[in-house]
């Protein structure tokens, strides 16, 4: 991603840190991920777990390098993850090549446990030091990732957590928080009142199900909203244009739709972008600026929330090299410096947070590239 370095005002106060520390990438340090990705190490040796050497002459204080980390997302194709992952992003991918690691994305095309389980299987035969894992459904993928975890492989979940198997999990923000912003984005969108639905990823993910969990509390604020369906388009844009088109023919007096999924937010977008429905059905959720800026322009989105995916898969990266490497383990208190983003501390339920979301609207929607 890139943008301006200009600070942006939103409704959203970071947890901590400065916003544009948490929210946007420094150009400079852009530029020195991509001269350091360009010198990283190739790999290819047969490296078993944990078995890269230590980085410069630090000794024992120091990163290994060499780790062979393969980078899992739900799915390959959906722009989130490019972002969250790639190199050109300065994610997670940039985060391994400058610190001399061997950093590899793989998946399969459906955000589904069938997609997605034989890449982290094949990550584990090919000698895997470390996972990065989106889970697309913790109680599929947990028989495997743990036999990588015993295999002594270093797995670290985020964005979708599989919290019986894994070392840490990165969360890109408070789950409640997203949950209960997202309701209150919607509430005054459509005067607290009216039919609600809800176009979901898939029914098996752990993060869009753990925000729903607080949406449907948050609702508990708002006796006039009522939340009529919950649907599921799989992180898949056919799917989620159909089952959001099924929800208009259902629900005629529908009023708002909330997507807490970026290939769902678009999609509905796209499916109530008409004369017959823009100002009439509501839409918010979590969706990338530039995906939605269109919409944003002509009104059918009024605002939605996200954070910076790149960031996130940069501290996954930081993250899992650091448990890798024994210099952090998940006891809580524990902290590690995450390249550019600073200091990170391991919290309750072996998880790190990155920061709070942020809220894009059409005031600051045309200073964000993601
Ligand atoms: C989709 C994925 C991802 C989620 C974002 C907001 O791209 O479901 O897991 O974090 O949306």
């Amino acid at each position: 991603m890139s943008g301006s370095l200009k600070p942006v005002r939103g409704s959203v106060k970071p947890v901590r840190g400065s916003l544009k520390r948490r929210l946007w990438l420094p150009a400079v340090l852009v530029a020195v991920s991509a001269v350091l990705a360009a010198c990283g190490s190739s790999g290819g040796g047969s490296s078993s777990p944990g078995s890269g050497s230590s980085a410069g002459s630090g000794g024992s204080g120091a990163l290994k390098t060499g780790l062979k980390v393969f980078v899992i997302p739900k799915n390959l194709g959906n722009p989130y993850f490019t972002t969250s992952d790639s190199a050109k992003s300065g994610g997670a991918i940039a985060a391994l090549q400058a610190l001399g690691e061997t950093g590899t994305e793989t998946s399969g095309t459906q955000a589904t446990p069938a997609s997605q389980i034989p890449a982290i299987q094949a990550a584990i035969t090919k000698g895997a030091d470390a996972l990065l894992v989106s889970g697309t459904d913790p109680s599929a993928l947990c028989p495997t990732l743990n036999k990588a975890m015993k295999q002594g492989i270093t797995v670290v979940t985020y964005d979708s957590d599989a919290p019986a198997c894994r070392d840490l999990f990165i969360n890109q923000a408070s789950t409640a928080q997203i949950g209960t912003s997202e309701v209150d984005l919607l509430a005054s969108e459509i005067h607290k009142s009216g039919q609600i639905a809800i176009v979901s990823a898939a029914a098996s993910a752990t993060n869009q199900n753990a925000w729903i969990g607080f949406m449907k509390q948050e609702l508990k604020k708002f006796p006039k909203m009522k939340l009529v369906s919950t649907v599921y388009g799989n992180d898949d844009p056919t799917t989620a244009t159909q089952v959001t088109q099924g929800l208009l023919q259902h629900f005629p007096n529908l009023k708002g739709i909330i997507s807490p999924t970026t290939v769902g937010i678009l999609a509905a977008a796209q499916v109530l972008d008409t004369p017959a429905h823009r100002g009439k059905i509501a839409v918010t959720g979590l969706g990338t600026p530039d995906s939605l800026k269109k919409y944003v322009a002509d009104g059918t989105v009024k605002a939605f929330e996200l954070w910076n995916p790149a960031n996130l898969g940069y501290l996954a990266a930081y993250a899992a090299v650091n448990f890798a490497s024994k210099k952090i383990t998940n006891s809580p208190g524990q902290s590690f410096t995450a390249g550019k983003l600073g200091k990170f501390t391991v919290g309750s339920d072996h998880t790190i947070l990155l920061g709070p979301p942020f809220v894009f609207n059409k005031s600051n929607i045309s200073q964000f590239n993601f």
